[in-house]
């Protein structure tokens, strides 16, 4: 394998997954990103040009995304409409990038024999209970809340059946929550942060009582390149590093990292349909591909993280005012 056709590779995990791959492999990339709102080219610099070319384009243009399949040996797909408030307000971009361009791109990797891996969410699953030990695995029935979620879940759907019908070479991973540097403001982590930063106080959806699996992007991004060099096809590996965090205790963290009182945020609206508790048995993927996470201590992490929002204000600044606004008018 040679080349690679990443897209999505503007965004938070896309990028993240470019500069692994530029960093731990001698693979040239391509990104297909038509950056919308949450795409940042910025979020790319520093790749040296021989092992790296941008292409701005929309996975729904099957007549881009054919060209640029037949010129590459694997295609991994990051790119999605991906953030669940969005989802509730305006469904219909989310059909379109989601089920859509999916479609487009697995036709492309059908007609050329190019191997293809699906990068998913463990939200397809549905929620947990709260203080059971359940969690989901590779064989959980899909049960999706969300408009995102059920968008997501259909994705999948459509893999796993080009995999059986016309034996797409391809692999499927459902990722827990992920954090670190370069992540919209709009999504939960970063959010709080640059609210804290602005001097604005954090903002729990209801009780804040919902949990959440975190993992950092750089162990996603070091599982996803795993699964293209060992997966089997038309496995699913489920990924995740055992990090279950309930929402309120994430905000006092981050509040009592930034010097201010851990109990100095508000409870705003709930989020329509929220789902209460993700968490990821990634025993699979442990296993039978020999993973392991690597940047699995939180609270590190979650130092680090804000370390980076307050040196780059000038990669987030520009979407801050935007974002809260929208969050304003729906009340949350
Ligand atoms: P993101 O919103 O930060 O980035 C999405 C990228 O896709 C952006 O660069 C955007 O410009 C691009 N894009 C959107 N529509 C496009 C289109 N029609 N054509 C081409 N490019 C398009 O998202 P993210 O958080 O980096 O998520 C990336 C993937 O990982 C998604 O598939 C998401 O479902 C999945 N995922 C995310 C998480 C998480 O915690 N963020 C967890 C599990 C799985
Ligand atoms: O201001 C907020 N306050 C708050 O309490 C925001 C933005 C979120 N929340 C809550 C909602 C969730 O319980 O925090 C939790 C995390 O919210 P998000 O960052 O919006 O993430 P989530 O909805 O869990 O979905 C994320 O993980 C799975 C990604 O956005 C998805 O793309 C991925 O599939």
């Amino acid at each position: 394998m040679q080349k690679l056709l990443v897209t999505g590779g503007a965004g938070f995990i896309g990028s993240n997954f470019v500069h692994h791959v530029v960093n731990t492999t001698e693979l040239h990339i391509t990104v297909l990103d038509k950056l919308t709102y949450a795409g940042n080219l910025a979020s790319l610099n520093h790749l040296p040009a021989e092992r790296f070319n941008f292409v701005h384009g929309d996975i729904g243009d099957a007549g881009l995304v054919d060209r640029l399949t037949a010129s590459v040996d694997a295609v991994v797909h990051y790119a999605a409409e991906s953030h669940n408030d969005n989802s509730l307000h305006d469904p219909r971009p989310f059909l379109d990038t989601n089920i859509i361009g999916t479609f487009t791109l697995i036709e492309a990797a059908r007609k050329h024999g190019t191997r293809f891996h699906h990068i998913s969410t463990d939200e397809v699953y549905g929620d947990l209970e709260l203080d059971t030990p359940e969690r989901f695995t590779e064989t959980t029935p899909y049960n999706p809340s969300s408009p995102y979620s059920s968008t997501k879940a259909g994705s999948d759907l459509l893999v796993r059946a080009w995999v059986r019908s016309f034996g797409l070479q391809a692999t499927i991973s459902n990722c827990s929550n992920n954090y670190g540097p370069y992540q919209h403001v709009e999504k939960f982590i970063p959010r709080q942060i640059t609210n804290v930063i602005d001097g604005i106080r954090p903002k729990l959806y209801g009780a804040g009582e919902n949990v959440r699996d975190w993992i950092h992007a750089n162990d996603h991004s070091s599982a996803v390149l795993r699964i293209l060099d060992k997966g089997v096809i038309g496995e699913t590996y489920l990924i995740g590093a055992d990090g279950e965090k309930n929402n309120k205790d994430v905000v006092e963290q981050i509040l009592t990292h930034m010097g201010r009182p851990a109990d100095a945020y508000d409870h705003v609206t709930d989020r329509p349909g929220h789902d209460l508790r993700y968490a990821i048995d990634s025993g699979k993927l442990r296993r039978e591909l020999g993973w392991t996470p690597k940047f699995s201590n939180f609270d590190a992490g979650i130092e680090d993280t804000i370390a980076w929002y307050r040196d780059n204000e000038e990669w987030w600044r520009p979407q801050k005012a935007e974002t809260e606004a929208k969050y304003q008018v729906q009340g949350q």
